[in-house]
């Protein structure tokens, strides 16, 4: 990325679009190029200062959509916003690009993964509609890939904070299905013990596994924090956290990764890049072609995956982790996907163009996954796949079950474990203890100390 400012035009709305255009509507999910080191220009001369950073872009296809917002009215004349895509929709769908890493046993370990979480939220879904949730119910449908083969790169010692759509990895992390669904039933045998009925939940003893902060954002300097904790401790380790492409608009988001940056801590970031934040499109939401690019200005090595292909989202986030451990900083990785789902499922998506979805579905990362193994590299026969696919139902059947006939909580039980009691939830160094230096000075008040009394 070059120095040398461009004019742009406004566009009608007041904004410049994303390609420069005067229009309001944007290239989504463009391309980037690659090279994963930041160098200087040995041009000399007027060129001296230019600094050029590059983004690799492990993927296979870079698609090119413009969403264009309309106004429409409906059937009593009421208007209401709406959107367009047009594009080449009709691409074909690419291959999934060998690993450079995995083997063939983890690659079918990571795609049962990914089978578990896609059964087990249509097992959520239809609890939801057998009223037996409490609240609503969150998918990562189409997301599948991203959230399994990340988290899969971890090892035991590191550590993770996931999202909404990381259900998948909770399963990798070796909660059970029946976790997640007491949870969202409030069923006292759930994690939370029915105080929760969402995904607020952790395990700091067992999974290293840091719960949801639903703040968007607020989980990347809680990370950062992590991982300082462990390098006071003597060690490096990876810690992984997700944002939206709509939740990396937040000024926490900046504060996280600009600490991790200068203080070298093993921050490995995943931003989903799913085309939209609730109902707003994603040229709406940051103005940079690529959300990777957001890494140059960190000054951390930025990455861009297809989040369809578990292949490249594992490569990419193993190389980080590997990086996260050699104490050599964070990595922001983005994985360019599709939210195949609304947020929530209260909301029917019904703003999303149809021909968006229909273009996304033919990307769907469980089915291209599943091609890959038992057409492509012939891993997995066509008997195994089904063998498996029907011990996935089985295991889904069996969690729903114990979930089901789990007991809701007594009222009793309301008025404890909210509180920590008796040193309950004491935290201890899990690594050793603190490597710092202890002062001998004694305290000196300085000027601004006795300004702020
Ligand atoms: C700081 C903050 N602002 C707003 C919200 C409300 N909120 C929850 S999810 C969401 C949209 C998130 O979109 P995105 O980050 O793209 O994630 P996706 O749903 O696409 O996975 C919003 C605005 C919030 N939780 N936290
Ligand atoms: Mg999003």
């Amino acid at each position: 990325m070059g120095n040398n400012k461009r004019k742009s035009k406004a566009s009608s709305n007041g904004r410049n679009s994303r390609n420069g255009s005067r229009s309001t509507a944007a290239r989504v999910g463009a391309h980037a190029s690659s090279a994963p080191e930041r160098s200087s220009s040995k041009n000399g001369g007027s060129q001296q200062n230019l600094r050029t950073y590059n983004i690799p872009d492990y993927r296979l296809e870079h698609p090119q959509f413009e969403i264009r917002q309309l106004t429409g009215k409906d059937k009593q004349g009421q208007e209401h916003v709406l959107y367009e895509v047009s594009g080449d929709l009709d691409a074909p769908v690419p291959p999934i690009r060998d690993s450079k890493y995995l083997d063939q046993q983890q690659a079918i370990e990571i795609y049962r993964y990914m089978l578990l979480n896609r059964k087990m939220e249509i097992a959520l879904e239809n609890l939801y509609k057998q009223g037996k949730v409490v609240g609503g119910v969150y998918f990562g449908l189409g997301q599948e890939a991203c959230s399994c083969a990340s988290a899969y790169a971890l090892d035991k010692d590191d550590w993770f904070a996931p999202m909404i759509r990381n259900q998948g990895s909770l399963l990798v992390r070796g909660f059970r299905a029946s976790d997640t669904m007491m949870q969202y039933m409030a069923k006292a045998d759930s994690p939370t013990k029915g105080r929760d009925g969402t995904s607020h939940f952790g395990d700091i003893e067992k999974r290293n596994m840091v719960s949801p902060i639903s703040m968007l954002g607020d989980l990347i300097p809680v990370m950062s924090g992590v991982a300082l904790g462990a390098r006071l401790q003597g060690r490096n380790i990876a810690v992984m956290t997700y944002i939206g492409d709509g939740g990396q608009s937040t000024g926490v988001t900046y504060e996280g990764i600009n600490f991790a940056a200068v203080q070298n801590l093993g921050l490995v970031l995943i931003v989903e890049s799913n085309l939209w934040a609730y109902s707003t499109p994603s040229n709406m939401q940051y103005r940079c072609k690529d959300l990777a690019e957001r890494a140059i200005g960190y000054g951390i090595p930025g990455v861009i995956v297809d989040g369809t292909d578990a292949c490249q989202v594992y490569d990419a986030t193993h190389e980080a982790v590997e990086r996260a451990r050699r104490g050599q900083g964070p990595t922001l990785i983005e994985a360019k996907m599709m939210r195949m789902k609304g947020h929530a499922i209260h909301d029917a998506a019904s703003y999303v163009p149809k021909s968006m979805f229909d273009f996304w579905k033919k990307r769907d990362p469980l089915t291209r996954f599943e091609n890959y193994l038992v057409k492509e590299k012939k891993w997995l026969s066509q008997k195994d796949n089904q063998a498996l696919i029907a011990e996935v139902e089985i295991v889904i059947e069996a969690e729903r079950e114990v979930a089901v006939n789990s007991p809701m909580p007594t009222p009793e039980s309301a008025e404890g474990g909210v509180f920590c009691e008796n040193g309950c939830h004491e935290i201890k160094p899990k690594y050793g203890i603190p490597k710092v230096k202890k002062g001998t000075a004694a305290y000196k008040e300085t000027e601004a100390a006795v300004h702020l009394k």
